[in-house]
């Protein structure tokens, strides 16, 4: 099924200085959702695609001022996680998403990684 876009002045409320974007399907309906970074709230934003219209399904609070994401699947599980790197710490954070029930609210789990 095609994605149309017919309302060209269609806005969702993110967080304080969105700086970053990327896009992906993350609860596995086969619409392809974004992912913003929030960088002066501290946040990423999960945007659920619904036959064209974004809304926000999900908020995530990560370290002070994060400015990179990038997803893969790196359990192995079949589901696209979410790494989320922040100007003011040396974690990672790493969030996985349990998708497999088609939830509005994917990452459930996270974890950080130490660098130095
Ligand atoms: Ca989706
Ligand atoms: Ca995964």
């Amino acid at each position: 099924m095609a994605t149309s876009f017919s309302n060209s002045s269609m806005h969702t409320l993110v967080g304080d200085v969105p700086i970053k974007l990327i896009s992906g399907d993350w609860n596995s309906d086969n619409q392809i959702d974004l992912i913003v970074v929030n960088r002066d709230n501290s946040s990423i934003s999960i945007l659920q695609n619904s036959n064209g219209v974004f809304s926000v399904s999900q908020t995530l609070s990560v370290s002070e001022h994060p400015i990179q994401v990038a997803s893969a699947d790196w359990d192995g599980d079949n589901d696209t996680d979410l790494a989320v790197l922040s100007k003011e710490s040396t974690l990672v954070q790493i969030w996985f998403c349990a998708a497999g029930n088609k939830s509005s609210k994917c990452f459930d789990l996270y974890f950080s990684v130490k660098f130095s």
